[in-house]
């Protein structure tokens, strides 16, 4: 008798905890261009999440790899916003990338104040 009262308290429980994710931190879903992908014409980079972003705490760096002769080069006059919807980071360039490899560094805040970072990579030709 005992023992189904706990076992039914510890059911309902996991039921509590299970139902509790309300507050989760932000995950990255997709990018464009996508991670590992070979792009030409890139003006914009997208970054989407399975989660609302807190604008002020959230942003990325575009950072143009190294090169034969050339150190690696964070992009200047790059624009970042928290697309419509909240759930994305939009980057636009004044220019489109010059051809090389890319890593976009990125950190975005959701609703769980967590603060998560990631690097997605592709390449321009
Ligand atoms: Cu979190």
């Amino acid at each position: 008798m005992k023992f189904s009262k706990a076992a039914a308290a510890i059911g309902t429980l996991a039921l509590l905890i299970g139902a509790a994710p309300a507050f989760s931190h932000a995950k990255l879903i997709s990018s464009t261009p996508a991670a590992g992908a070979t792009a030409s014409g890139v003006k914009t980079v997208t970054l989407t999440f399975d989660d609302a972003l807190m604008a002020p705490l959230s942003g990325l760096d575009i950072v143009m790899g190294a090169m034969p002769g050339m150190a690696a080069m964070k992009m200047t006059g790059v624009k970042v916003k928290v697309g419509s919807g909240g759930k994305s980071l939009v980057a636009t360039l004044a220019k489109p990338l010059p051809a090389g490899s890319y890593d976009v560094n990125w950190h975005v805040v959701s609703d769980d104040n967590h603060r998560i970072t990631g690097k997605v990579s592709f390449t321009v030709k």
